[in-house]
Order: structure tokens, then C-alpha cells, then sequence
């Protein structure tokens, strides 16, 4: 592979609970991720970005690691992973791993010991304890809401059973937030990413890559009418006290700095959630990390006047600061794709389920999921893919209360349905008990996705995973992750997007009504032209 493999490279995210299970538990190991690598090698992607598979309590699903530095038994050994990683090696696939640097679990050696350790003590310095506000500290330190809802603390409770101090969890009460000003932490950190890049790894995907520093002295969150506000006049417009705060970069530059001690192309990407895409090309800048996963891409409705914008945005932002665009539609966090362009706007954040006010229509979803990816595969720059999409997996929506088990669910008291229905175990064999994935999967699968399965769409070529494989394998024959984008103003429709990047012409139908394609072969196309137009919801690609 050439150098700097990360600026064009499509980027295959693995879900470990949910690949493959080779020991019949319901739950997906790398033992069975390695004995299925060649599904992946057939795919055509460049690297596997793999989800946690640390021990951890799996209280968010491996989110919550109480050891960085080892294989949770549910996911296999050390071993298994070497394994992986030089399979995967053998076929020229990279393998990046999940860092998880905010927050432990509170089962991590370190948390257990500051949680029996004296407030003010160095134990405790390696998370965020305060004492509470208030009259006996009852009220949480500051107002700091979860993401997964409610208060962003929980006390904790001393032995004789009276309160205590208050920790700081942005997420789950059983992930605690590390301090990040606290060089202890730091020097773990660093020998947790050697530990990693000595075994071989190729990169890391950073999670909460916006989060680790939190504004001095923790000040309450100002609401955003008081920071519209302030704003008007004159003063800082509001951004959360623990969301891109400027000394986080500090920390990434450390880490390159680290990284770049390591030969063979090492990169980092970060898992950053922040309000614009100018914001997100700082964490990219020459010094820092190699990639920003484009959360701004990702959440752009199917609107052709929307997509052209972030498109711009996005290629003038990061090309700013010498930094590939990236492009993703999916990962484990959001509704899958195809389902979640087919619901209102408004509705496209925090899950689907039975009880939700619309729900995607199935024929709608498959059509604008392919062609949504046609078009994002046709993009110049670095693509992530979450497994399943290959298969054109929609969301799942019929999912019991009983059987979920996001914590968002649950710290929203179902107000959000949160991440289950895109965490579906995936369908391998359409003829096998549970389509092949291994035992009773972790949540229950549909019972149509045996049609689904790899088995049946494999020599399928109308199917989702041959229009994958096809649109791969065209993008690395053009080379169109090191092109670049030229509109095509011919087509001046509102309701059209077209733009060649070197010699592929690619034209996407958001409107009504079929329309013509330029001249030249059809090389793809994401649903069958009817009369040789293109129809509504659908992408092609022509040899221009
Ligand atoms: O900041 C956010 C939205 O503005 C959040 O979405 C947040 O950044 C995001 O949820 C972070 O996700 C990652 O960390 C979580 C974990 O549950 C997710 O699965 C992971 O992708 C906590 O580790």
C-alpha cells in the first residue's frame, strides 16, 4: 500500500458483540471475526476499525473498560487478536483499535481505588470528585447534564453509609470521567497506546475525541438562550464547558508526537462531535491527528442543496489544514442509514422503535441507503463503513422494552430508544439457525433478515453486498479517494447532485422524477435505471 494509507483508505467498522460468534454464546468474538476475514478481504475495504473488546462490565457495550490493556474473555485473548491483526495483515488490511481515554469503568483498578480512597487524595485526583452544592453537598456540583440523560454526577456512598463526594460521568454512572489535567493520567494513556502500537496496531479511533478537558474550575453549562444572548451582546457564544475546550489539543499533539516514534504509518482518528466543521479541523491539523470521522456529513438530511454545502465545507475544511475529508453514514451510535434518511428530519437522532411518531418506509430506506452510499463512495478522501450496511440492514424497530439494553434507554426512561436497532447481530448463512451469526444473538434478529443474509446476496449482482463490492472496487481502480470534485452545472436542478471526480461522472436523484444521465457507460448504479433514466433516490456512476 502507498504511504499515508489513511487519506483514501475505506475504513470497515466491526462491532465485535455483533460480527460473528464462534462459541454459540449469543455474542460476537474475534475468533469468529477472524474465521470470517475473507468476507471482509472480498469486500474490498482497506482496514478494519474495530470496537472495544477490553474487559469490561459491557455496561455500554465495551464502552466502559476496566482494563486497557488486555481482551475481555466474551471477545477471546490476546492472542485471538494477534491472530487477527496478522490475517488481516496477510490480506492488506489494516486494523485500527478503539481508545477510550474519557472515561474508565467503575470497575477499573484505579476508580475502585479512589472510591476507597480519602477526598483530596491522589487516587481521587485521577477522576473529577467534588464535594456537592448546597446545604450536607446534596445537589450535584455543578449542572452538568449525561448524554445518555440526567445529571452528569452520582455521589457516592462511604462505608458507615452516609453520603460523600460526587464524580463526574458525561455518560453512563458506571463511566467515570478521567482529569485529563492530571499528568498521571497522561503517562497511562501514553503507555496504553505503546502497549497497543507494539503489538502492531495500525491506528486508533479515538472515542469523545471532543471531551477529555473540561472547562477549569467545572462552571455550570450557560442555556443556549442565555449564550444567544450573551452572544448578541458581544459576548462568547456558548459552546459546552467540556466540548472542545483549546487544551485538549495539547494532548493530541503529545500523541502524534508518539505515534510518529513508529514506523509504518500509524494514524489517529477522532471520534469528534463538535458544531461545525471548521471546529473539527482543528483536531486534524499537521501536529495533531490524521482524521476526524465527519459527524456533520453524517447528519445532513437527503437534501441535494444540504449535501453540496457540507460536501464544499467539508473539502475546503479540512483540506484547509492538509487533512483527508472524511465521509461516513453509519456506525453504532446512529439509526442505520437507509432507515434514518427515510424519516422526518427532525426524527433522524436517538433511535426508532414501535412507539416512535413515524416510522421508515422499507422501500424508501433500501433506496436511499444505496444511493446515499453510491454517492459517498464517490468522494475523494477517506470513507467508514459499519458493518452490516453492506447488506443493506435497516434499523430494527421491533425490539421489546424487555429485551434493550442501551443505557440511553434506560436514563431516558424510553423517552429515547436509543442504539439497539442498529446493533443487530449480523446475518451470515440465510439457512442456519440465527442466519449463521453463532448462538441466540444478544438481541433478538428479525426473522426476514435470513433474505438478508451474506449467503443469499452473495452471487446476487442486483444485490446491496454486489453493489458494494462493485462500487469498491471501482473507487480504488479510479483512485477516486485521491481525486477531487468537480461540479457538474449542466445539471442545475434542485432536486439533482452531479460531480465528476477524474473520469467518473456521478449524478444522484433526489427528486420525483427519472432524469437522464450523461453519456457514457453506466458503470453503477445504486437501483436499475428504468429506460435508461435514473430513477428517484438513486446514484449512478458513468464513465465521463
Ligand atoms: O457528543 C455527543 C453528541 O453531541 C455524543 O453523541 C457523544 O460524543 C457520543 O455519544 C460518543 O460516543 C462514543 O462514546 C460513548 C459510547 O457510548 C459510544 O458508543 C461511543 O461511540 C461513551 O464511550
Amino acid at each position: 500500500m502507498t504511504a499515508e494509507w489513511w487519506r483514501t483508505a475505506v475504513i470497515y467498522q466491526v462491532y465485535p458483540r455483533s460480527f460473528a460468534d464462534s462459541d454459540g454464546d449469543g455474542i460476537g468474538d474475534l475468533p469468529g471475526a477472524l474465521a470470517r476475514i475473507d468476507a471482509l478481504a472480498d469486500l474490498g475495504v482497506d482496514a478494519v476499525w474495530f470496537s472495544p473488546f477490553m474487559p469490561s462490565p459491557q455496561k455500554d457495550a465495551g464502552y466502559d473498560i476496566s482494563d486497557y490493556r488486555a481482551i475481555d474473555p466474551l471477545f477471546g485473548t490476546l492472542a485471538d487478536f494477534d491472530a487477527f491483526l496478522a490475517a488481516a495483515h496477510e490480506r492488506g488490511i489494516r486494523v485500527i483499535v478503539d481508545l477510550v481515554p474519557n472515561h474508565s469503568s467503575d470497575q477499573h483498578a484505579w476508580f475502585q481505588e479512589a472510591v476507597a480512597a480519602d477526598p483530596g487524595s491522589p487516587e481521587r485526583a485521577r477522576y473529577l470528585f467534588r464535594d456537592g452544592r448546597g446545604e450536607g453537598g446534596d445537589e450535584p456540583p455543578n449542572n452538568w447534564e449525561s448524554f445518555f440523560g440526567g445529571s452528569a454526577w452520582q455521589r457516592t456512598t462511604l462505608p458507615d453509609g452516609s453520603p460523600g463526594q460526587w464524580y463526574l460521568h458525561l455518560f453512563d454512572a458506571s463511566q467515570p470521567d478521567f482529569d485529563w489535567r492530571n499528568e498521571e493520567v497522561r503517562e497511562e494513556f501514553r503507555q496504553i497506546l505503546r502497549f497497543w502500537l507494539d503489538r502492531g496496531v495500525d491506528g486508533f479511533r479515538v472515542d469523545v475525541a471532543h471531551g477529555l478537558i473540561k472547562a477549569e474550575g467545572l462552571p455550570d453549562q450557560v442555556s443556549a438562550e442565555d449564550a444567544e444572548a450573551a452572544s448578541a451582546m458581544g459576548g462568547l457564544a456558548n459552546t459546552a464547558p467540556y466540548v472542545g475546550q483549546p487544551e485538549v489539543h495539547e494532548i493530541y499533539r503529545d500523541w502524534r508526537r508518539l505515534l510518529d516514534e513508529y514506523d509504518g504509518d500509524r494514524a489517529l482518528c477522532a471520534e469528534a462531535w463538535l458544531p461545525t466543521l471548521a471546529q473539527a479541523a482543528l483536531w486534524v491539523r499537521p501536529d495533531e491527528m490524521h482524521q476526524a470521522f465527519n459527524m456533520n456529513y453524517l447528519g445532513t438530511p437527503w437534501l441535494a442543496d444540504r449535501l453540496r454545502s457540507v460536501i464544499d465545507e467539508s473539502i475546503e475544511e479540512f483540506g484547509g489544514v492538509g487533512a483527508p475529508a472524511t465521509w461516513v453514514l453509519s456506525n453504532h451510535d446512529v439509526i442505520r442509514h437507509g432507515s434514518r434518511l427515510a424519516l422526518p428530519d427532525d426524527e433522524q437522532s436517538f433511535g426508532v422503535g414501535p412507539r416512535s411518531p413515524h416510522l421508515p418506509d422499507p422501500q424508501l430506506s433500501s433506496r436511499r441507503g444505496r444511493a446515499a452510499t453510491a454517492l459517498m463512495l464517490a468522494l475523494p478522501g477517506s470513507a467508514y463503513l459499519f458493518q452490516g450496511e453492506e447488506l443493506g440492514l435497516p434499523e430494527v424497530i421491533d425490539i421489546a422494552d424487555a429485551e434493550r439494553q442501551d443505557p440511553r434507554f434506560f436514563r431516558t426512561n424510553g423517552a429515547d430508544y436509543g442504539r439497539d436497532g442498529c446493533r443487530v447481530p449480523l446475518p451470515w448463512e440465510a439457512a442456519e439457525p440465527h442466519a449463521g451469526f453463532g448462538g441466540d444473538p444478544w438481541l433478538p434478529q428479525p426473522a426476514s433478515w435470513a433474505a438478508l443474509a451474506r449467503s443469499a446476496q452473495t452471487s446476487d449482482p442486483g444485490s446491496t453486498l454486489s453493489m458494494y463490492r462493485r462500487l469498491l472496487a471501482l473507487r480504488r481502480e479510479n483512485a477516486l479517494g485521491a481525486g477531487s470534485l468537480e461540479w457538474l452545472d449542466e445539471y442545475p436542478d434542485d432536486h439533482t447532485l452531479a460531480f465528476a471526480n477524474g473520469g467518473v461522472a456521478v449524478v444522484v436523484n433526489f427528486g420525483d422524477e427519472p432524469i437522464e444521465l450523461p453519456d457514457g457507460e453506466v458503470l453503477a448504479a445504486s437501483w436499475p435505471l428504468a429506460d435508461g433514466l435514473l430513477p428517484p433516490d438513486a446514484t449512478a456512476w458513468v464513465r465521463a
